[in-house]
């Protein structure tokens, strides 16, 4: 039985600055995976139109986020970096995509609820659809492994859902075509032409909280500044930060489960772990017992330390903007002849005629 060749696919909305979540929930982690895997790096722009159409400047957002990319040191010449709308077999795969998701799947996506409010009748049909477009976005590689935050996990049992689904309808027609790899569905074996893709989610800081409120996630749309570490903060910010991160008055427990319940001061003790490379425990055994006004000054150098040369990298790149350009285009060529091999297959096992 053959099988899907491993890929990493993933992809960052040009949706405002990149901060500490994006940074330690993905990109540090795409920069990991190069070492073993092919990957395909991706700036969804299309996805940043979904909750909000106009952009003061979209084109600058996709750079920032591609610089970013490139200064945490994603090879774009070993793998492919690239602008989700330069490929427009994302957006064809996702349209057919729309008709193998069903509208309740959708429905129960929390991230919808969350971003559409309670004004859901005036959210975008994009919105919806997100989940349908990110689905086309891995699958129109075959991408086998996808590293995310812990907030995209819904939608990465959506894509399995997609390709299961789509897989099972056709899987007479992608055995007469033999483009499949014999799968189990169930009890049954189906011949499927799309990978059961991975969610790539581990590690301390798989979901980073603001540093306002523990309870909510680092966000790029959060109003308050305050409530995130940007990329592209300079020391004394990072710093500044972290001082006046919320915490409670208690010192840090001399045990791990000492943290439930204090979702500020366990959000601190997991970015320090994810910064130092270590875990939680390891932390506890070196800060418990402490209070913040030693643990804070602690996590404000290592994070100065870690993310300083990545914003100083970032500036450097992103003066040279004909450079940044220029991976796009390489990134997006490469990446356009590797989707139209996926829908040239899609199209003949759909029936959809194309020349
Ligand atoms: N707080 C977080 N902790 C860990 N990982 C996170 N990610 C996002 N926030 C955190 C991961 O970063 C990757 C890129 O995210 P995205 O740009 O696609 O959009 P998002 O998840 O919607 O991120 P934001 O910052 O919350 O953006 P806005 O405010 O525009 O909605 C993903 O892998 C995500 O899991």
């Amino acid at each position: 039985m053959s099988s899907f060749k491993p890929l990493v696919f993933s992809g960052v909305q040009p949706t405002g600055n990149l901060h500490l979540g994006n940074y330690l929930g993905a990109i540090r982690k795409f920069v990991a995976l190069q070492e073993s895997h092919d990957c395909i790096y991706c700036v969804v722009d299309l996805h940043s139109i979904t909750a909000q159409l106009v952009h003061d400047d979209l084109p600058g957002q996709t750079r920032a986020i591609t610089a970013a990319f490139l200064a945490s040191g994603i090879d774009p010449k070993k793998h492919i970096v690239f602008n989700q709308s330069r490929v427009s077999q994302h957006a064809e795969l996702a349209w057919i995509f729309n008709c193998v998701a069903r509208i309740g799947w959708m429905n129960r996506m929390t991230q919808f609820k969350d971003k559409a409010g309670k004004d859901r009748e005036n959210a975008s049909l994009g919105l919806l659809a997100y989940p349908s477009l990110m689905a086309a976005d891995i699958l129109v590689y075959r991408a086998t492994h996808v590293p995310v935050g812990d907030d995209q996990k819904q939608h990465l049992e959506l894509t399995r859902d997609i390709a299961a689904k789509f897989n099972n309808d056709f899987s007479q027609k992608i055995g007469e075509l033999g483009l499949g790899v014999e799968m189990q569905a169930g009890d049954e074996t189906v011949n499927g032409y799309f990978p059961l893709t991975e969610p790539l989610i581990d590690g301390p800081a798989t979901r980073v909280m603001s540093l306002r409120d523990g309870t909510k996630k680092m966000s790029k749309s959060d109003p308050s500044d305050l409530s995130r570490i940007n990329l592209t903060d300079d020391a004394d910010a990072i710093s500044k930060k972290i001082k006046k991160a919320k915490t409670d008055p208690e010192p840090l427990p001399s045990e791990l489960g000492g943290l439930k319940d204090r979702p500020e001061a366990e959000n601190l003790v997991g970015i320090y772990a994810a910064l130092s490379e270590t875990s939680r425990e390891q932390v506890i055994a070196e800060f418990g017992g402490r209070q913040f006004s030693v643990f804070k000054p602690a996590l404000a150098e290592l994070a100065v330390e870690k993310l300083a040369p990545v914003a100083a990298e970032m500036r450097r790149i992103s003066a040279d903007r004909a450079y940044v350009d220029a991976v796009l285009r390489d990134g997006g060529e490469r990446a356009s002849a590797i989707a139209e091999r996926t829908m040239k297959d899609v199209r003949d096992i759909i029936g959809l005629l194309d020349d």
